[in-house]
Protein backbone atom coordinates (compact mmCIF):
# COMPACT_ATOMS: atom_id res chain seq x y z
CA UNK A 1 0.00 0.00 0.00
CA UNK A 2 0.95 3.53 -0.65
CA UNK A 3 2.58 4.96 2.23
CA UNK A 4 0.46 7.92 2.96
CA UNK A 5 -2.48 5.26 2.40
CA UNK A 6 -1.03 3.42 4.96
CA UNK A 7 -0.85 5.75 7.56
CA UNK A 8 -4.46 7.25 6.38
CA UNK A 9 -5.99 3.62 7.17
CA UNK A 10 -3.93 3.60 10.59
CA UNK A 11 -5.32 6.64 11.17
CA UNK A 12 -9.05 5.56 10.52
CA UNK A 13 -8.69 2.48 12.63
CA UNK A 14 -7.53 4.33 15.50
CA UNK A 15 -10.53 6.70 15.37
CA UNK A 16 -12.57 4.12 14.78
CA UNK A 17 -11.83 1.80 17.99
CA UNK A 18 -13.32 4.69 20.65
CA UNK A 19 -12.58 3.27 24.32
CA UNK A 20 -15.46 1.43 26.52
CA UNK A 21 -17.13 4.64 27.57
CA UNK A 22 -17.39 6.33 24.66
CA UNK A 23 -19.49 4.16 22.70
CA UNK A 24 -20.25 0.17 21.90
CA UNK A 25 -15.94 -0.63 21.64
CA UNK A 26 -16.61 -3.66 24.44
CA UNK A 27 -19.46 -5.57 25.32
CA UNK A 28 -20.46 -7.92 28.72
CA UNK A 29 -22.04 -11.21 28.21
CA UNK A 30 -24.45 -11.70 31.25
CA UNK A 31 -26.06 -15.05 31.85
CA UNK A 32 -28.30 -16.83 34.37
CA UNK A 33 -31.31 -19.10 35.08
CA UNK A 34 -33.63 -16.95 32.73
CA UNK A 35 -30.56 -16.83 30.03
CA UNK A 36 -28.09 -14.95 28.43
CA UNK A 37 -27.74 -11.70 27.10
CA UNK A 38 -24.81 -9.12 25.90
CA UNK A 39 -25.11 -5.30 27.68
CA UNK A 40 -23.21 -2.27 26.63
CA UNK A 41 -21.29 0.19 28.68
CA UNK A 42 -24.55 1.89 28.24
CA UNK A 43 -26.19 -0.69 30.72
CA UNK A 44 -23.61 -0.19 33.02
CA UNK A 45 -23.30 3.10 33.32
CA UNK A 46 -26.58 3.95 35.95
CA UNK A 47 -25.54 1.67 38.87
CA UNK A 48 -23.85 2.58 41.99
CA UNK A 49 -20.47 3.03 41.70
CA UNK A 50 -17.83 2.02 44.43
CA UNK A 51 -13.70 2.92 44.52
CA UNK A 52 -11.69 0.06 45.63
CA UNK A 53 -7.49 0.46 45.64
CA UNK A 54 -5.78 -2.84 44.68
CA UNK A 55 -1.79 -3.39 44.95
CA UNK A 56 -0.36 -6.14 42.39
CA UNK A 57 3.50 -6.08 41.53
CA UNK A 58 4.44 -3.45 43.81
CA UNK A 59 1.83 -0.94 42.13
CA UNK A 60 -1.06 0.55 43.79
CA UNK A 61 -4.07 1.83 41.81
CA UNK A 62 -7.51 3.01 42.39
CA UNK A 63 -10.01 1.60 40.33
CA UNK A 64 -13.63 2.79 40.18
CA UNK A 65 -16.90 0.68 38.56
CA UNK A 66 -20.42 -0.73 39.83
CA UNK A 67 -20.39 -2.90 42.35
CA UNK A 68 -20.84 -7.04 41.42
CA UNK A 69 -23.89 -7.05 43.05
CA UNK A 70 -25.53 -4.32 41.21
CA UNK A 71 -24.61 -5.89 37.84
CA UNK A 72 -25.89 -9.32 39.13
CA UNK A 73 -29.24 -8.00 40.22
CA UNK A 74 -29.61 -7.28 36.08
CA UNK A 75 -29.77 -11.25 36.30
CA UNK A 76 -32.22 -11.25 38.79
CA UNK A 77 -29.51 -13.02 41.53
CA UNK A 78 -31.38 -13.51 44.90
CA UNK A 79 -29.09 -11.07 46.82
CA UNK A 80 -30.11 -9.47 50.42
CA UNK A 81 -32.98 -11.16 51.86
CA UNK A 82 -33.33 -13.88 48.70
CA UNK A 83 -29.71 -15.18 50.02
CA UNK A 84 -30.89 -17.85 52.23
CA UNK A 85 -31.18 -21.62 51.91
CA UNK A 86 -31.03 -23.00 48.42
CA UNK A 87 -29.87 -19.62 46.72
CA UNK A 88 -26.76 -19.80 49.35
CA UNK A 89 -25.33 -22.50 46.53
CA UNK A 90 -25.61 -19.94 43.60
CA UNK A 91 -22.15 -19.48 42.48
CA UNK A 92 -20.36 -16.59 39.69
CA UNK A 93 -18.13 -17.32 37.09
CA UNK A 94 -16.03 -14.69 35.77
CA UNK A 95 -14.52 -15.10 32.59
CA UNK A 96 -11.69 -13.45 30.65
CA UNK A 97 -10.42 -12.79 27.43
CA UNK A 98 -7.32 -14.69 27.53
CA UNK A 99 -9.20 -17.67 29.18
CA UNK A 100 -8.91 -16.88 32.59
CA UNK A 101 -11.44 -18.04 34.91
CA UNK A 102 -12.13 -17.13 38.25
CA UNK A 103 -15.32 -18.52 40.73
CA UNK A 104 -16.96 -16.28 43.75
CA UNK A 105 -19.83 -17.47 45.70
CA UNK A 106 -22.85 -15.30 45.68
CA UNK A 107 -22.42 -14.82 49.29
CA UNK A 108 -19.17 -13.31 48.69
CA UNK A 109 -20.19 -10.77 46.78
CA UNK A 110 -23.33 -9.48 48.63
CA UNK A 111 -22.49 -6.62 50.21
CA UNK A 112 -25.41 -7.96 52.73
CA UNK A 113 -23.90 -10.88 53.71
CA UNK A 114 -19.98 -9.58 53.70
CA UNK A 115 -18.04 -5.92 54.51
CA UNK A 116 -15.92 -6.62 51.35
CA UNK A 117 -16.95 -4.96 48.32
CA UNK A 118 -16.40 -6.28 44.30
CA UNK A 119 -16.45 -4.06 41.39
CA UNK A 120 -16.50 -4.63 37.76
CA UNK A 121 -14.00 -1.76 37.91
CA UNK A 122 -14.11 0.74 34.09
CA UNK A 123 -11.51 2.93 34.82
CA UNK A 124 -8.19 2.71 36.89
CA UNK A 125 -6.75 6.29 38.27
CA UNK A 126 -9.95 8.48 36.79
CA UNK A 127 -8.57 7.22 33.44
CA UNK A 128 -10.88 4.43 30.89
CA UNK A 129 -8.28 0.61 31.39
CA UNK A 130 -6.03 -0.19 29.14
CA UNK A 131 -6.65 -2.99 26.57
CA UNK A 132 -4.02 -5.11 28.54
CA UNK A 133 -6.07 -4.65 31.50
CA UNK A 134 -10.04 -3.89 30.33
CA UNK A 135 -12.35 -2.54 29.20
CA UNK A 136 -13.64 -4.12 32.16
CA UNK A 137 -11.49 -5.80 35.05
CA UNK A 138 -12.99 -7.52 38.77
CA UNK A 139 -11.34 -5.84 41.74
CA UNK A 140 -11.91 -7.93 44.83
CA UNK A 141 -11.65 -6.00 48.24
CA UNK A 142 -9.57 -7.39 51.54
CA UNK A 143 -7.91 -10.56 48.93
CA UNK A 144 -4.30 -11.00 50.37
CA UNK A 145 -3.23 -11.33 46.75
CA UNK A 146 -4.57 -10.13 43.50
CA UNK A 147 -5.00 -13.23 41.76
CA UNK A 148 -9.20 -12.83 42.12
CA UNK A 149 -8.79 -9.52 39.73
CA UNK A 150 -9.93 -10.55 36.79
CA UNK A 151 -8.49 -8.37 33.66
CA UNK A 152 -10.93 -8.05 30.61
CA UNK A 153 -14.12 -9.20 31.57
CA UNK A 154 -15.74 -11.11 29.03
CA UNK A 155 -18.35 -13.00 30.97
CA UNK A 156 -20.53 -13.41 34.35
CA UNK A 157 -22.83 -16.29 34.70
CA UNK A 158 -24.77 -17.18 37.67
CA UNK A 159 -25.14 -20.78 37.80
CA UNK A 160 -26.08 -23.05 40.60
CA UNK A 161 -24.50 -27.05 40.72
N1 LIG B 1 -7.49 -12.23 32.77
C1 LIG B 1 -6.57 -12.42 33.72
N2 LIG B 1 -6.70 -11.77 34.89
C2 LIG B 1 -5.78 -11.96 35.86
C3 LIG B 1 -4.70 -12.86 35.68
C4 LIG B 1 -4.61 -13.54 34.43
O1 LIG B 1 -3.70 -14.35 34.17
N3 LIG B 1 -5.56 -13.27 33.46
N4 LIG B 1 -3.78 -13.05 36.68
C5 LIG B 1 -4.19 -12.69 38.05
C6 LIG B 1 -3.05 -12.63 38.93
S1 LIG B 1 -2.41 -14.13 39.40
C7 LIG B 1 -2.55 -11.45 39.40
S2 LIG B 1 -1.30 -11.42 40.53
C8 LIG B 1 -3.09 -10.15 38.97
C9 LIG B 1 -1.99 -9.25 38.44
O2 LIG B 1 -2.52 -7.98 38.22
P1 LIG B 1 -1.73 -6.89 37.37
O3 LIG B 1 -1.65 -7.38 35.96
O4 LIG B 1 -2.50 -5.63 37.49
O5 LIG B 1 -0.33 -6.75 37.98
O6 LIG B 1 -4.07 -10.28 37.94
C10 LIG B 1 -4.95 -11.36 38.10
N5 LIG B 1 -5.93 -11.28 37.03
MO1 LIG C 1 -0.60 -13.62 40.78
Amino acid sequence: MHRTLAALAALLSLTAAPSWGQTLAASLRLSGPAGERTIAAADLADLPRRTLSLTAHGETHVYEGPTLASVLERLDAPLGQRLRGEALKTFVVVRAADGYVVVFSLAEIDPAMRPTAVILADTADGAPLSAEEGPLRIVVEGDARPARSVRQVTAIELRAP
